[in-house]
């Protein structure tokens, strides 16, 4: 049997720091928030459904000071969310 070619690569989930980044290359709005506009666009890149509904989630468990936005000391609460619910997987599923 030909399991030769089924190498497993251990699953590797983005550090704090890696999602930080991440989510910022969807864009911030300069002033080192993000915005629900670029958790939407990060949400939609890793090919999920309820794109809109994620990111309202992710906004709600993260915001904590409810300015609608992810300020820099969330973000660790959004990477929470982001683990269970998105998956951050460093190899995007597709291939
Ligand atoms: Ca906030």
């Amino acid at each position: 049997m030909a399991f030769v070619n089924a190498r497993q690569v251990p699953e590797q989930e983005m550090t704090l720091e890696e999602f930080e980044a991440w989510l910022r290359s969807f864009g911030d709005d300069g002033d080192g928030f993000v915005s629900l506009k670029a958790l939407q666009r990060a949400i939609r890149s890793r090919g999920l459904w309820l794109v809109w509904w994620k990111a309202r989630q992710g906004m709600k468990v993260a915001d904590v000071n409810g300015d609608g936005r992810i300020g820099k000391e969330e973000i660790s609460k959004l990477y929470v969310y982001a683990k269970k619910k998105l998956g951050l997987k460093k190899s995007t599923a597709h291939s």
